[in-house]
């Protein structure tokens, strides 16, 4: 099925002007770069992108606001973070427009990454009064142990094309909380709901009376994300995006005793038990896998279904997947939009063309489509991809709709199977017997992040801490106690006795 209609470039870069301008920015065009939209692959406008001197003004105020900002109570800089929840609010559906324009997402995504950034703000908000250290008791008499959490300094913040806006959004409500400042880094594809997501905190800022250098927009290439890597100003360098972009990234923050946060590539799987319910499991599949184009971190690449349900829950998912409305994303019966670029549907097929040699059988999908209304664009059909034996393409991620089907007999095996990946972001089972599902998520089961029970591997809650293990990163953004990561604590023993105790028995003068 293909939905009706593609809106065309003109239709596009109007609407996204008026989205902005409802937002407040009027877009100065420049001659650096374009702002892209996917539903046709035409560039929009032009825009300028930092220079050298640009990013090193933008670190030192950050740096110069920081020393405010750090010794304002938290409370109080949760103001700006609820101020700038009530405007995403406001703005929610001009937001979410530029989201669909420039990262390809169907209306109903689109207006979830929004609220969740509304999630994240309202959980900060509330975090701001729960910056919470603990007591320690003492070895000593007449001594008290305490634990005092302190703001860090300026965050660098590298977002990712697939998740423009959230993304941006745990990192930076979360570290202005805290008392830190943030210098952002989007990706270029993507600068239209950067500036937007940038100007409601400045003007937020304003409003509550918080320094307009508490968060500062550098839009640019990678250049510029390289600068921020390696300035020893900047505290935290949080990066979202590829595992190769994390193995350079981590070296050189770690070079300079910088911290890092690194939330990159994922191979995500869901186990499919026998006693699954396959109308629950067919439906959480098909989200994961298909939805947002494949183009999550948490996107479902992997199936490991039971053998004895293998044939009926891929002849439940064929006939899906073959239904799967694909089109333009502004249409309400739309359920899968474009592809980022061209370059990904290339990438697809390679990854295609390389499981097919390997015995790989597609079961649907696979091929290109609107190519005559968008011959710029990347519209994909999710593709179902039957494995026989684990081929390397399938321990590879590969950011588009591809899911690869493997079998199993037992759990052991099915874990066995699930672990080996170099990636551990997110993972799920579709079981109805406890005992699988309590094994899946101990010690002994999923190795990744996040680990769910009948539900899919994406679309996480911003209360839960987000990322994963291996070659995702390592990192835990968003709720939980992820905050932590974007403070520094310090010991303190307090001697409130007359009497100078040594610890460990020391006796000394
Ligand atoms: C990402 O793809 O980088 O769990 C973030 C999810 C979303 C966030 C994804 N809440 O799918």
């Amino acid at each position: 099925m293909t939905s009706t209609a593609l809106p065309t470039t003109d239709d596009l870069r109007a609407r996204a002007l008026a989205g902005l301008r409802n937002v407040g920015v009027e877009v100065a065009e420049g001659d650096d770069f374009h702002a892209r939209t996917p539903l046709t692959g035409e560039p929009l406008f032009g825009l300028t992108a930092a220079t050298d001197t640009d990013v090193e003004e933008a670190i030192a105020a950050a740096r110069a606001a920081f020393l405010t900002w750090r010794t304002t109570p938290a409370p109080r800089r949760g103001e700006l973070v609820r101020r700038l929840g009530e405007l995403l609010r406001e703005h929610k559906s001009d937001l979410a427009d530029l989201v669909t324009i420039e990262a390809g997402k169907i209306r109903s995504e689109a207006l979830g990454e929004i609220q969740e950034m509304i999630d994240i703000c309202d959980f900060a908000v509330g975090l701001s009064r729960q910056l919470y250290g603990r007591t320690i008791a003492s070895e000593r008499p007449g001594h008290r142990l305490a634990e005092t959490w302190h703001p860090l300094g300026v965050v660098g913040v590298i977002s990712a094309f697939n998740f423009p806006a959230a993304v941006w959004s745990w990192n930076t409500a979360v570290a202005l909380v805290c008392g830190d400042t943030v210098v952002w880094k989007p990706s270029e594809l993507t600068p239209l709901i950067s500036l937007a997501c940038d100007h409601l905190l400045a003007r937020a800022a304003e409003e509550v009376g918080a320094p307009r250098d508490v968060h500062r927009l550098l839009l640019g290439d990678r250049a510029v994300g390289e600068k921020l890597v390696d300035d020893p100003r900047v505290a935290l360098v949080s990066a979202t995006g590829s595992t190769r972009m994390g193995r350079e990234v981590a070296p050189r923050v770690a070079a300079r005793f910088g911290r890092s946060l690194l939330e990159l590539g994922g191979n995500n799987a869901a186990v499919v038990a026998p006693s699954a319910d396959l109308d629950l499991a067919v439906q959480g599949i098909v989200f994961a896998a298909a939805g947002t184009a494949g183009q999550r971190c948490t996107t479902l690449r992997r199936l490991i279904v039971h053998r004895d349900i293998a044939d009926t829950l891929v002849e439940r998912l064929t006939a899906a997947y073959r239904k799967l409305p694909i089109g333009s994303p502004f249409e309400d019966t739309t359920l899968v939009g474009p592809l980022i670029s061209t370059e990904a549907f290339t990438r697809m097929q390679q990854a295609l063309a390389r499981v097919q040699a390997q015995g790989g059988e597609i079961l649907a999908g696979g091929n290109r489509r609107l190519t005559e209304d968008a011959p710029a664009a990347a519209y994909a059909e999710p593709v179902l991809v039957r494995v026989g034996e684990q081929s390397d393409v399938v321990r590879e991620e590969t950011f588009a709709p591809i899911l690869y089907v493997l079998t199993y007999d037992t759990l052991d095996e099915a874990i066995a199977l699930h672990n080996d990946v170099p990636q551990g972001l997110s993972s799920s089972i579709f079981t109805r017997d406890q005992q699988e599902a309590e094994i899946f998520l101990s010690a002994a089961g999923s190795d990744c992040g996040i680990a769910n029970v009948n539900i899919g591997t994406s679309g996480a809650e911003i209360g839960g801490a987000f990322g994963g293990e291996k070659d995702t990163g390592g990192g835990r953004e968003s709720g939980s106690d992820a905050w932590k990561a974007y403070m520094r604590s310090a010991t303190n023993t307090i001697n409130y006795s007359s009497e100078l105790t040594l610890a460990q028995g020391v006796s000394f003068l």
